[in-house]
């Protein structure tokens, strides 16, 4: 978020002085205007560098970064992979590319250059400086998208505090090069001038406050979001879509419950969790929550910030982790997601393998390999709806291994409690006695409390009943 200063210093001159609109003390509107993309319709080269040994071939290393740089609106006009073992400490790729690729720059008339790595700052401010024009890596790149994505105050809270956190240490490298770029009396160009060390200082001094307010903000949001998920599962089964970016989830969860959420052929397309009421065969209510996309290399702070809007899949009772079965790179992208999954604490949770997308197989073989190589998954299309019915069907035996009967009987004059059971439980046995009602229910083992002065008798389920319907298993 270099550019998030540079953005600052364009503003700033337009009117009039950097330092006055510090003062103004607008730093945090001017932070995430979505309006202010760092890379908005910018002409960009890619830079990727892989292994020596790579088969550029058979899989094409830019393609992700491609993807994210066009969901940021830039437009990619030139692209170079390198085959190198180790990055070289001042400019990543050596002497001789950074050569070459300045000038790629010139004749394209790049703005500019981002990289697939992440770079340390002065990595960025070298290549910067060498280049001649605005470099940024990857990680600044996604923080971009989240950034001109974002919707609700807590997600921009969550974006803007780990934007603030990942500059902070870059601010003064960055800093010392355009200082040195002015000194030399040479200017580098909009955008890139420098406002000397004084202004760095300031911009430190501010972005330090901010963070502090930031983090202050942030913990009042996740108390209240961890409120009020923890309100909504007291008695319902939750389950929670988490997966790639692009997986398919949103998709997914309009099939289910005809949410309306926005989907896209875009990355990072969904940022804010929606949660609605899906109900499965037997009439099993849930709540069903759609959450922001994983990717691989997520930036750190990223997967720290966004802890409060993974609450949700903090406290399921159970994971769907789709992929996109028809992805290349399907395998690596499930890693990515455990490894996310790992750091939110959630690597214990039940969860369900759904390889999405399989409408794409050229050939029914490729079906059964994955199922034959995932035994425990199950295959469905969002798109057409082929294998939904097994889904839902498999959801439901999970959650009902988690339910438990009760017997008991409620007096009719409870209306309140009689109309909302219907919310949070299965009812398997009804009758009336006098100005009663005898129900047998099966309850998730947090609601129990609801209808302990009414009890008879409980008893665990012992096995999931065998339901009727084409996706028993
Ligand atoms: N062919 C095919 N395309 C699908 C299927 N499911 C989703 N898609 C497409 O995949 C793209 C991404 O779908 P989304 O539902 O937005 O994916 P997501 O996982 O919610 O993505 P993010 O919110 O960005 O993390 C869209 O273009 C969908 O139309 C499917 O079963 N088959
Ligand atoms: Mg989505």
């Amino acid at each position: 978020m270099k550019n998030q200063d540079l953005r600052i210093q364009e503003r700033g001159r337009e009117s009039g002085s950097a330092v006055d609109s510090h003062r103004a003390g607008d730093y945090n509107q001017r932070a995430l205007k979505s309006s202010e993309k760092t890379v908005y319709q910018e002409r960009a080269l890619l830079v990727g560098t892989v292994e020596p040994g790579f088969d550029l071939r058979a899989l094409d290393p830019l393609d992700e970064l491609t993807r994210l740089a066009e969901t940021a609106g830039a437009v990619v006009v030139d692209r170079l992979v390198q085959k190198r073992e180790r990055p070289d400490p001042r400019t990543f790729i050596g002497k001789g590319k950074t050569e070459e690729l300045s000038r790629r720059v010139a004749a394209s008339a790049i703005d500019t250059v981002i990289f697939d790595n992440e770079l340390s700052s002065g990595q960025i401010a070298n290549l910067a400086k060498d280049i001649g024009c605005k470099v940024i890596d990857r990680t600044e790149l996604i923080l971009d998208i989240f950034a001109t994505h974002a919707r609700t105050y807590q997600a921009k809270l969550q974006v803007e505090l780990a934007q603030l956190e990942y500059t902070l240490p870059r601010l003064s490298k960055l800093g010392a090069h355009i200082t040195s770029e002015q000194q030399a009396g040479g200017g580098a160009g909009i955008g890139m001038r420098g406002p000397g060390e004084k202004q760095i200082e300031s911009d430190r001094r501010l972005a330090r406050n901010r963070i502090v307010a930031l983090r202050r903000e942030m913990k009042v949001v996740e108390e209240r979001k961890r409120r009020e998920v923890s309100a909504r599962t007291v008695e319902n089964t939750t389950v929670s879509l988490v997966g790639y970016t692009n997986a398919g989830k949103s998709t997914l969860m309009n099939a289910l419950t005809k949410a309306g959420v926005l989907v896209e052929d875009k990355l990072f397309s969904t940022l804010d969790t929606r949660t609605r009421i899906w109900i499965l065969e037997g009439g099993i209510k849930v709540l069903l929550s759609d959450t922001v996309g994983f990717i691989r290399n997520l930036p750190h702070n990223l997967v720290a910030s966004f802890h409060a809007t993974l609450e949700e899949v903090a406290q399921a009772d159970l994971l769907l982790h789709v992929v996109d079965a028809s992805h290349p790179q399907a395998a690596e992208h499930i890693e990515a997601v455990e490894r996310v999954l790992k750091i939110l604490d959630c690597s214990d949770k039940p969860i369900l393998l759904v390889f999405n997308k399989v409408d794409r197989f050229r050939d029914p073989i490729e079906r059964e390999i994955l199922l034959h190589r995932h035994p425990e998954a199950i295959a469905i299309s969002a798109r057409t709806g082929d294998g939904i019915g097994v889904l839902t069907a498999r959801v439901a035996e999970r959650l009902t291994r988690r339910l438990i009967d009760v017997e008991v009987e409620i007096p009719q004059s409870e209306g309140k409690l009689l109309a909302e059971l219907s919310t949070w439980s299965v009812p398997v046995k009804r009758e009336y006695v006098d100005s009663r009602v005898r129900m047998t229910l099966r309850v998730p083992s947090r609601a129990l409390y609801k209808l302990e002065k009414f009890r008879i008798e409980s008893k665990v389920n012992p096995r999931p009943k065998k339901r009727s319907g084409p996706a028993a298993e």
